[in-house]
Order: structure tokens, then C-alpha cells, then sequence
């Protein structure tokens, strides 16, 4: 039988109404200065921070354990094996009971005192998303300190806007407030990968969201640095692509694909350099070139393809390089294989070749998604 909890004291608290969401990655001393800034900005109660760890390396789960120990307004989750601001911010929309949801960099860049005119402006039914914009009229960059970013910011936002319809100042901003059950509701429909939150919110909703922009000063961030500089753009594009086509042919795999190809570049390139600058024979440079191009993909897919599991110490390296070719030799004999049968079936030769490579490259992808970057 289960015993009714014990009531709360009416007076004592006022009820959760707002969850803040950090998504963190090396951002240990950033926590406690900004704990502090959003309490002295909501008072006492009716609010609570998630922090969203991705396995920090510096510690920032154990530290945001730490601040948790003295105060039950803060939780955290933290996640092994998975990486990516747009899922860490889903992770935190079913994570919380409190029915209005803001996303905030746990870096000090977005001033929390927007937070009392956002979650207003959202509670009163004035506007379905509250967001913090870089662009607006009265907002400012000049504490950001990075001319570069700003301009790719102002490219990206463009691109989004013509892309998505979406008419804002700044789709790709990372501090925004809107109801959980809103943002809850739209978690099936979400790409989830590297693509800014905010504008696969904007862009997945079945009608358009009613936005009222916040100009805020963008500061520099406190402690650390951005996780964000050279990943950018190949998010952005990888997130444009997995709303428009991610559904035919998932991201990774036409990222794979692509790399592929570029081997075959490159395999070609080794191939007759050996032959015509070194004169070996073909079976030779046919083997360096194998090699070659095989080497050549696994550092690419480990670059971009699978960038949020990139294996980096050099024993890692080695075995993941290992295993990659163990995968590849598997995959290029399923080719030949079933290539051969067709043709010998009467399959024209370029179908046949197709068929095969076809093969080949699906078989290669979910063995080295599984034994090279996957986890066992
Ligand atoms: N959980 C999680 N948080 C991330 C990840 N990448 C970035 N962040 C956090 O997201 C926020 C924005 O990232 P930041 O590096 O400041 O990007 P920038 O402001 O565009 O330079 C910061 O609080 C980061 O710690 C990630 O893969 N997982
Ligand atoms: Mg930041």
C-alpha cells in the first residue's frame, strides 16, 4: 500500500513555473557565478535549472552536483555516449514539470534579467516563442569581441530565413522561452542533430509561432571557449539538409556517401601516380591505393561524419583505423560479390557496378557506425 506524501506548506513555495535549460560541455566554472545571476533575477522559488551535461571532461556534472547538494532548484542529467545542443535541449523540455521552458549558453553570454519580460511576454498568451536576438533593434555585439562570428552568425541567419520562412532577426539564437507542453509536443517531429534548436522548433511547427524578439547585449563568454567556432557552419548545413531530405537519406549516411566518393577521388589520384611517377605495376598501386583511399576516409569520417564521436587518442585512432579496414575489406567483397553475380545474370555493366558500390557503402556504414564509432 502506498502511504500519500507528506503536503508542502502552502506558503512555503510558489509553484515551479519555469525550468532553465544549460546544455553544458566544459562549462564547470561558469555554473556557480550564473546559478547566482538567475536567482538574484527570480527570487526564491517557482523556478528551476537543468543543467544538461554531455560527460563534461572537466568535471562540470560532478561541480553542477555540487551546487545540487545545497539547492534542490538545481538537477542534472547527465549523458554518457551522446553529444549535441539541440538534444540536450529536448532532453531538458521531458525533463521538467514546470510549464514554461527557457534554453540559455551556460557560458554568461545571454544576460538572465531577460528572462522576467520573456517568460511575461509568453505567459500572457502575447507571443507563443520569447527570444533573445543579437540583431534586433537596440540589441548589441560590441562586448562579443568576435567580428568573425558575428558575420557567419548574420550569413546564417539569412540562409535560415529564406529557407524556412521563418521572418526573425536571429532564427539561430540559443536563448529562447516558450511553453514545455509547445515544445514538448514537437520533440517527435525534431531533427535533434547539431541544428540550432530554435529554428527546427520554428521551422517543425504545423502553424506558424507567434515570436516576439528580446534585443539583448551579447556578452563574451565568461570562462572557457566556445565549442561552437569550427563546428558551425557544418552543423548549420547539416541541419538544413536533415529537415529537407533527412527523411529519404539520413545526414550521416549522405555524409558517409559523400565521403566515399571523395575517396574514389583520391584512390584514383594514388593509383596513377604510382603508376605513371613511381612505374609500379598495377596490382601494386591498385594495393597503396586501397590503402590509401581507405585511410583517407576514416580520417574524413572521423572529422566530419562522425564528429560528435570523433576518436582522438592515437591508440583509439589506431584500432578505430584497424577496425574501419576490417569493415571496408568486408563491405568492397559484398561488393564484387553481388556486382558479379548481376552481371553474370545479363545486368548491364554500369547497373551492376552501381548495385554493387550501392551495396557495399550500406554495408560499410552500418558496420563502421557500429564497431568503429558506435558504442558496444
Ligand atoms: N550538452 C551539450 N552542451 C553543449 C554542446 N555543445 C555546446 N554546448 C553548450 O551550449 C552552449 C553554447 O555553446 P557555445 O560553445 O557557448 O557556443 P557559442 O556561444 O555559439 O560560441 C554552452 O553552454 C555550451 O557549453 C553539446 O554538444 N552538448
Ligand atoms: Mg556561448
Amino acid at each position: 500500500m502506498t502511504s500519500p506524501l507528506s503536503p508542502i506548506p502552502a506558503d512555503s513555495a510558489q509553484t515551479l513555473e519555469l525550468a532553465i535549460i544549460l546544455p553544458t560541455l566544459d562549462e564547470r566554472d561558469n555554473l556557480a557565478p550564473l546559478v547566482e545571476r538567475i536567482a538574484a533575477t527570480l527570487g526564491g522559488t517557482g523556478w528551476e535549472i537543468l543543467i544538461v551535461d554531455d560527460n563534461s571532461a572537466d568535471g562540470t556534472a560532478d561541480e553542477a552536483r555540487r551546487l545540487a547538494m545545497s539547492d534542490p532548484r538545481i538537477r542534472v542529467i547527465q549523458r554518457i555516449g551522446r553529444r549535441g545542443l539541440s538534444s540536450a535541449a529536448i532532453e531538458g523540455f521531458c525533463a521538467t514539470a514546470a510549464p514554461f521552458v527557457a534554453v540559455m549558453d551556460a557560458d554568461h553570454q545571454h544576460d538572465p534579467k531577460l528572462l522576467v519580460d520573456m517568460l511575461a511576454c509568453v505567459k500572457s498568451g502575447e507571443a507563443d516563442v520569447a527570444v533573445g536576438s543579437r540583431f534586433a533593434e537596440g540589441a548589441s555585439m560590441a562586448e562579443w569581441g568576435r567580428p568573425d562570428r558575428e558575420k557567419l552568425s548574420s550569413m546564417a541567419n539569412t540562409l535560415a530565413r529564406k529557407l524556412t520562412g521563418v521572418d526573425l532577426t536571429d532564427p539561430m539564437s540559443g536563448y529562447f522561452l516558450l511553453p514545455s507542453a509547445l515544445a514538448r509536443a514537437m520533440v517527435p517531429k525534431l531533427s535533434g542533430i547539431g541544428f540550432k534548436i530554435l529554428l527546427d522548433l520554428l521551422a517543425t511547427s504545423p502553424t506558424p509561432l507567434r515570436v516576439q524578439e528580446f534585443p539583448m547585449k551579447f556578452a563574451a563568454r565568461l570562462s572557457g571557449e566556445s565549442k561552437l567556432d569550427r563546428a558551425i557552419a557544418l552543423d548549420f548545413l547539416a541541419g538544413l539538409y536533415d529537415k529537407s531530405f533527412g527523411r529519404v537519406i539520413p545526414t550521416r549516411f549522405a555524409l558517409f556517401g559523400t565521403v566515399g566518393m571523395m575517396g574514389v577521388g583520391v584512390h584514383l589520384a594514388i593509383l596513377y601516380a604510382c603508376i605513371l611517377v613511381l612505374g609500379t605495376n598495377f596490382g601494386w598501386s591498385q594495393t597503396v591505393a586501397t590503402f590509401g583511399a581507405m585511410t583517407f576516409n576514416f580520417w574524413l569520417n572521423n572529422f566530419l561524419t562522425y564528429r560528435d564521436r570523433r576518436l582522438k587518442e592515437p591508440g583509439k585512432l589506431f584500432w578505430g583505423w584497424v577496425s574501419f579496414v576490417a569493415a571496408c575489406s568486408i563491405g568492397a567483397f559484398a561488393n564484387v560479390a553481388v556486382a558479379t553475380t548481376l552481371h553474370d545474370r545479363g545486368l548491364h555493366t554500369m547497373a551492376a557496378a552501381l548495385v554493387g558500390i550501392g551495396i557495399g557503402s550500406v554495408w560499410n556504414y552500418a558496420l563502421s557506425s557500429r564497431f568503429v564509432w558506435g558504442r558496444y
